[in-house]
């Protein structure tokens, strides 16, 4: 792998990549007045569900900010920001990011710093955070690449998490506590030490693909959008914080969590396709806002699948997954998250398996993965995982419930399982949908000569 070289991308920032999209007439402009209370969010989800163009709400009401939106809504979305042609490709290049780690670069004129708000000027209303959802407590940020530091090693850590604007510097920020945000977070408790995280809005869209590496606690994913890219991204000392932000973002919010603070938060229209209830949640004080001149927003929508919450998972989410698996058993050969599932709560896994009982061991690691899935299926090698046809027929007819499924009732899981009877508290399925190695199967039905017939 060490000289080869994946293309360079054409775009390093956010306004360069929606120049990119205009280019090849993937972005539509709506220049008609839009307003911020579920108009921005249907206007993404309609276009998610025709699968693309993104769009740029030229004209928001009340507000001087254009938003952009649904960058990440469909696959072929996803293909332009990787620079790559197809799927495996992304995931390959994804791989390569965070095998092959970039470290920044600190540069001291940042455009993402043209414009500073400090004390009584900090506005968080002036923005245009959208209302998502129905039934939604309030304005959400779900566009925020949240960066935060280890308070020992110093190394920082960007994830997204959802934040709903609570007035002009408060933000309430929701993540479980296994979430990298919230590992460096607890370390401070009970030490008076202020813990500071910093917002960016509208980056080059690399970091928001990076930003779902499901990599080990510890690793700089501004280092892995660097490897993705080939190329180190540039950032710059954050004005209140001591944190590092991305150069070139359009907007940055930067602040600190008020120790044992908690305020209500949500409902929030969430990733499963249905709202989540209200509950405590840290609280974030605003310590400045920093934008460029004449910025653009960001807007990035959830919900019942597929929406670009899910595709800008899966890059991160298959690779994590294939290597936490190919680690342990080097005879799985593909593994996938699928959308349908939330990318979360189904995992899908092909193995070539020579021994029995191969599966159920796979399957078990499956169902104990960073990834939290619910629902495990481990198939052969020649079943295709990214097809969910396929996928079935192997159920269907490879497996018998008596034997080839297990069930772990009363795991922690995702707290957020419409179905779940205890909040956190959800239950495992496995199922092993590979030929048993007990039986010799019927020889396969084909028709000789479907692959070679010609119409004239
Ligand atoms: C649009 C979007 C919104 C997300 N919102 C949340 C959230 O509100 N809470 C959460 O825990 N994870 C959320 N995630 C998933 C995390 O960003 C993801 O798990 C990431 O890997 C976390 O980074 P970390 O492992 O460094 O903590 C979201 C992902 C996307 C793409
Ligand atoms: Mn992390």
């Amino acid at each position: 792998m060490a000289d080869f070289q994946w293309p360079d991308l054409q775009f390093d920032d956010l306004r360069s990549f929606l120049t990119l999209l205009e280019g090849k007439s993937l972005l539509k402009r709506v220049k008609r007045p839009v307003n911020r209370f579920h108009e921005i969010a249907a206007g993404i989800r309609y276009i998610s569900d025709i699968d693309g163009p993104a769009i740029l709400f030229e004209n928001v009401m009340d507000s001087q900010i254009p938003v952009a939106g649904g960058l990440f809504a469909t696959k072929k979305l996803s293909l332009e920001a990787m620079g790559v042609d197809s799927y495996s490709e992304g995931v390959s290049r994804f791989g390569y990011g965070v095998e092959n780690p970039i470290l920044p670069i600190h540069i001291n004129r940042a455009s993402c710093q043209e414009v500073v708000q400090e004390g009584e000027e900090i506005n968080l209303l002036d923005f245009p955070h959208p209302v998502y959802s129905e039934g939604d407590s309030g304005p959400y940020i779900s566009s925020g690449l949240v960066i935060s530091r280890d308070p020992e090693t110093l190394i920082q850590n960007v994830g997204i998490y959802r934040m709903e604007v609570k007035g002009k510097d408060i933000l309430c920020l929701d993540a479980p506590n296994y979430q990298h945000v919230h590992v460096s977070r607890l370390k401070t408790q009970g030490k008076n030490q202020p813990f500071e995280i910093a917002i960016a809005i509208g980056t080059d869209p690399v970091l928001y693909y990076a930003s779902q590496a499901k990599v080990g606690y510890g690793v700089d994913e501004i280092e892995i959008a660097g490897g993705i890219r080939n190329q180190p991204i540039k950032v710059t000392k954050a004005k209140t914080v001591d944190l590092y932000v991305p150069a070139h973002a359009e907007i940055i919010i930067e602040g600190y969590f008020l120790p044992n603070e908690q305020l209500p938060e949500g409902p929030f229209g969430e990733f499963t396709g249905y709202q989540t209830f209200t509950k405590p949640a840290p609280v974030i004080k605003v310590t400045a806002i920093t934008h460029r001149k004449n910025p653009i927003y960001q807007a990035v929508i959830t919900g019942k699948p597929t929406t670009e919450n899910h595709i800008l998972k899966t890059f991160g989410y298959d690779w994590s997954l294939y290597q936490f698996l190919h680690n342990q058993f080097p005879e799985v050969t593909a593994a996938t998250v699928p959308t349908s599932g939330g990318v979360q709560y189904l995992a899908c896994v092909a193995l070539e398996q020579d021994h029995k009982g191969q599966a159920k061991k796979v399957l078990l690691a499956t169902l104990s993965s960073p990834i939290r899935a619910k629902i495990g299926i481990v198939v052969d090698s020649d079943v295709d995982i990214y097809d969910l046809e396929e996928v079935m027929w192997a159920v269907s007819t490879h497996s018998q419930s008596d034997k080839d499924v297990v069930i772990i009732p009363g795991v922690a899981g995702s707290r957020i399982d419409p179905s779940s009877l205890e909040i956190g508290v959800i239950s495992l399925l496995g199922i092993d949908a590979t030929r048993s190695m007990d039986k010799d199967f019927p020889p396969p039905s084909i028709i000789p000569g479907s692959d070679k017939f010609r119409f004239d």
